[in-house]
């Protein structure tokens, strides 16, 4: 069975990396309604199926995907292989409503494979368990046959997805309805994986724990030691959606990797491509301001993800890695900063990269003076703290 041993080794670049970009992109793309379109306007799969023939990408564009991922200081991407409308974007013996045999023309996966290695970022796969399309996908719970017929198709797309594109870093299964992971036969399909990807981690979403767990649009850390990854939109859709304006500012992204971060675990951001690939002007401008400051910051992001209680503060929070500690001020007050609840020590303040603070504290009143009226970094101005001690013991949340 599973080695707690083999678990660490294979999550080690994970819990490192941070920072990833998911991709949907499917067939309700070009529709540009969300991507649970089909079910929500009830439209007929004769109808819908339409959508195969009329989706004719450009060529290669998951090159430009991931050349923006590399400028963000993402480490790694997911890609939607099969969303619920059940339409591959990879090549299936096992059925004709594939990227290869319609409209595309191509295989969409290989070209994500290979561009995401090109830059040099982990690869992982999303696959859908639910299946709108299949004629299985829904009576699979009531019917035996059914459920056999559509359990080998599901194992068997999970097989080709973990034979025909040489390492998988991730697979992201998602919604298991309407099965339990007996009927699933999970522990058979996740061993069948492990055992055609000896290094992949597997997600949560088969119905056992496996390696990580993945909060969806809420940051929640999981309990200490365990892997775990927020998945987020940029607007409020997965799917292309330029209805949906309600983009996140690169400041809104930045704040959230700092809460990742100080909870030890990713934020892996969604782009939803339009039908061509084109990824929506609001996400790149977002992504590039990010990735030009996390080229600046990127050390109290990356490798500051030791744990330390803290506060809710209005003007940021913290990080930290050993006994430096990082204030992210967020919302700058202006000449002076004061920050409760640190109660080691502080032997320097300064912003990072930068000139020293002068300070006083007093018990778990940190004051920081002689400050710019303006934020020297509006995302968010790094502010390193050498405490004395070790700030786990003695860093406390107290309402003293
Ligand atoms: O791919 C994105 C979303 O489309 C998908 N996951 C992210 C990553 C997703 N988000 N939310 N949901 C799916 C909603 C899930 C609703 C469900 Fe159900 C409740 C699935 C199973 C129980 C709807 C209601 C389907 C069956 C009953």
């Amino acid at each position: 069975m599973e080695n707690t041993g083999d678990r660490e080794r294979r999550l080690k670049w994970f819990k490192e990396a941070r920072f990833g970009m998911f991709i949907h992109w499917g067939l309700y793309s070009q529709l540009g309604r969300h991507e649970w379109v089909m079910n929500r306007e009830r439209i007929p799969i004769e109808e819908y199926e339409k959508l195969a023939d009329t989706w004719h990408p450009r060529p290669n564009v998951a090159r430009e995907w991931a050349r923006l991922a590399k400028e963000a200081g993402m480490r790694y991407m997911v890609m939607t292989t099969k969303h619920h409308e059940g339409f591959c974007l990879f090549d299936s013996k096992l059925t004709d409503y594939t990227a290869v045999k319609r409209g595309p023309g191509r295989d969409l996966v290989a070209e994500y494979v290979e561009a995401a290695r090109a830059e040099g970022l982990r690869v992982g796969f999303y696959y859908s368990l639910m299946d709108w399309h299949h004629p299985d996908g829904a009576r699979c719970k009531f019917n035996e046959a059914a459920r056999r017929r559509f359990v080998d198709y599901i194992h068997g797309q999970v097989k080709e997805l973990c034979t025909n594109y040489g390492k998988v870093d991730i697979l992201w299964y998602d919604v298991n309805w309407p099965l339990t992971p007996e009927e699933w036969e999970a522990e058979k399909m996740n061993a069948m994986v492990r055992s055609l990807q000896p290094d992949i981690i597997i997600n949560d979403r088969s119905g056992l724990p496996e390696d990580f767990g993945t909060p969806e649009q809420h940051i929640t850390p999981a309990k200490e030691g365990r892997a775990w990854e927020v998945c987020m939109t940029f607007n409020d859709s997965w799917g292309y959606t330029p209805i949906d304006t309600n983009y996140k500012s690169a400041w809104t992204v930045i704040s959230m990797l700092r809460q990742v971060a100080a909870g030890g675990g990713n934020l892996l951001l969604n782009i939803g491509p339009a039908p061509d690939g084109s990824v929506p002007e609001p996400c790149i401008r977002a992504l590039r301001e990010v990735g030009e400051w996390l080229r600046k910051y990127g050390a109290s992001i990356y490798d500051a993800s030791d744990p330390m209680e803290q506060e809710w503060m209005i003007t940021g929070g913290f990080t930290r890695k050993g006994n430096i500690v990082y204030f992210h001020c967020n919302r700058w007050p202006g000449n002076q900063l004061a920050i409760g609840g640190l109660r080691n020590k502080v032997l320097r303040a300064r912003f990072m990269g930068g000139d020293d603070i002068r300070f006083t504290q007093e018990k778990d009143r940190l004051v920081l003076y002689d400050l710019p009226t303006l934020p020297p970094e509006p995302l968010d101005t790094v502010i390193e703290l050498e405490v004395e001690g070790t700030p786990r013991q003695v860093l406390g949340a107290g309402y003293k």
